[in-house]
Order: structure tokens, then C-alpha cells, then sequence
């Protein structure tokens, strides 16, 4: 049995909804929702120590880290293969994946909080406000602080959103990854080769969360492989119930109004 802890809004989770659904693999899913610090209950903890989602479990076998869960779908179950066949485009797919763990996921926290998500938070009761920004307490803050920017960034990101220090450079950082793909684009249908894969798979969730933050300017009006490529993404039956039908509407209502507020900052920042 597969069971998923995810969020509505999370790209690491949606990349993981999205490799189940495209390998036809049926799991039980709970919501933890991150923006109301469900993911640092001590319940949570135990399962995923850095408290963020996703988090699969397999037959009590407890998997972390996205790109992790992905590879390891595809070995328990290997139906509907979602690496490439050759070592070759292998390898393309893992530089992707790579990037996106290194680069573009650390990047987008920054770019989802500065131009949504802040918003979200500072509706919490001030007590709960307080609590999420400090975060777990005890050993479990230590293990959660394996990424110390983002700790001290959080509070200033909430307060000053697209201003804050640092978040100028992440949009630009996604940036220089549409038109690393746009570039990719041009020499093969999908980014790892001939077939779709776990490449795709793993870059879809990005470009998704800019489309429902209202900013898919970056792509239709001077990348044309990468909006045909995201057009055909957003052409598999399994994108609409992964990435859209989640995510619950009030969010998803906030995602489209508070990133079309944050759209003339950052088209300013993109030149
Ligand atoms: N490297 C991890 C990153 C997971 C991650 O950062 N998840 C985000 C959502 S995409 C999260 O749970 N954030 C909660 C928080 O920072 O409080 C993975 O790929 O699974």
C-alpha cells in the first residue's frame, strides 16, 4: 500500500502526485497543510524529520525527498517506466532532476512566499503566526534549520514580499532555468529525449506554480518550445487532477490574485 503526505501547493509533492498518476499507481493520500504548520506536529516529525512535504510511505517503508521518491517509484514499480531507456538521456534526466533540487526548488520557496503565500500567513491569529515562524521546537528545530537562509528569510519575506533581500536573484534564477528548457527544447521533444520522463515530470510543478501565480507571460511571449512543451504537459489526463483539481480553491484563488499584484514587480525585475 502507498500512502502520500502532500500539500496543495507544493511543487515537491505535485511532482510526486504527478509520478504516481502517470505510472497509474493508486495510493491513500493525506493533506498536510504547510501553511498552517501542520507539517511540525511531532506526529509529522517522526515521519519526515525536516518537516516539509512530501512524504511517501510503502508497505511502512518511509521515503523522503521528492526526486528520491520519484526514482524509487519507478524501480518498486516498473510498469510505465519513466526513466529514459538509453544511459545517455538517463543522465540528461538526473542533470535535471539535479538542478531542480539544487536550484529551482530552493529558489521557489522564495518566489511562492514573496508573491503569495505571505499573504496567507499573516491571515493566521497572531499566536499561530508566532508559532509557524518559529517553527518546531527542541531538537526538531535543529534538524529543520538544514536550511538556515530560509529560517531567518521567512519573517522578513513575510513582511516585505518581493523587497525582501535575496528574492530579486530567485526570480531571476527561474528565469535563467525557463530558458535553460526553452534552449533544451529545441534539440528534443522532452527534456531528457525522445520520451516523456522523470525530467518532465520534475520541471512540470515550476513551471505550473508561475502559470497559477498568473506570470506564464515568461514563457508565451518569447519561449515558444517551452509553452508547446507546457501545452502538451498540461495535455496528459493525469496534469488536470495532479496540479489543478488539489490544490483547494481558496488557494488557488490566492495563488491567481496576490501573483497578478506581484506581476508588474517582477516583469520589473526580468527586464
Ligand atoms: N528536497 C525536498 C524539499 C521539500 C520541500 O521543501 N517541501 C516544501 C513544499 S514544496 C515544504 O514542505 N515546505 C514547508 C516549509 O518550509 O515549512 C524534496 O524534494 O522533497
Amino acid at each position: 500500500m502507498l500512502e502520500l503526505y502532500h500539500h496543495g501547493s507544493s511543487t515537491c509533492a505535485a511532482k510526486v502526485r504527478f509520478a504516481l498518476a502517470e505510472k497509474a499507481l493508486p495510493y491513500e493520500a493525506h493533506y498536510v497543510d504547510i501553511l498552517r504548520g501542520e507539517n511540525f506536529r511531532p506526529e509529522y516529525l517522526k515521519l519526515n524529520p525536516q518537516a516539509v512535504v512530501p512524504t511517501l510511505v510503502h508497505d511502512g517503508e518511509v521515503l523522503v525527498e521528492s526526486t528520491v521518491i520519484c526514482e524509487y517509484l519507478d524501480d518498486a514499480f516498473p510498469d510505465r517506466p519513466l526513466r529514459p531507456a538509453s544511459a545517455r538521456d538517463r543522465a540528461r534526466m538526473r542533470l535535471w532532476t539535479k538542478a531542480v533540487d539544487e536550484s529551482l526548488q530552493p529558489a521557489t520557496k522564495y518566489v511562492t512566499y514573496a508573491s503569495c503565500h505571505r499573504h496567507i500567513l499573516k491571515r493566521l491569529p497572531p499566536d499561530k503566526f508566532e508559532q509557524y515562524m518559529r517553527g518546531p521546537e527542541g531538537e526538531a528545530a535543529i534538524r529543520v534549520a538544514g536550511d538556515p537562509a530560509w529560517v531567518q528569510s521567512k519573517r522578513a519575506i513575510v513582511e516585505l514580499g518581493i523587497a525582501a533581500p535575496g528574492v530579486a536573484e530567485k526570480f531571476r534564477i527561474y528565469d535563467l532555468y525557463l530558458q535553460k528548457m526553452d534552449d533544451a527544447l529545441r534539440a528534443r521533444p522532452w527534456l531528457a529525449g525522445a520520451t516523456f520522463s522523470l525530467a518532465d515530470v520534475s520541471l512540470a510543478p515550476y513551471v505550473n506554480r508561475l502559470d497559477m501565480l498568473g506570470m506564464s507571460e515568461l514563457w508565451t511571449r518569447s519561449r515558444p518550445r517551452l509553452a508547446d512543451w507546457f501545452a502538451r504537459v498540461q495535455a496528459r489526463p493525469t496534469f488536470k487532477p495532479c496540479f489543478r483539481d488539489v490544490c483547494p480553491p481558496d488557494l488557488a484563488h490566492d495563488l491567481a490574485t496576490y501573483g497578478a499584484q506581484s506581476w508588474p514587480e517582477v516583469r520589473r525585475i526580468l527586464g
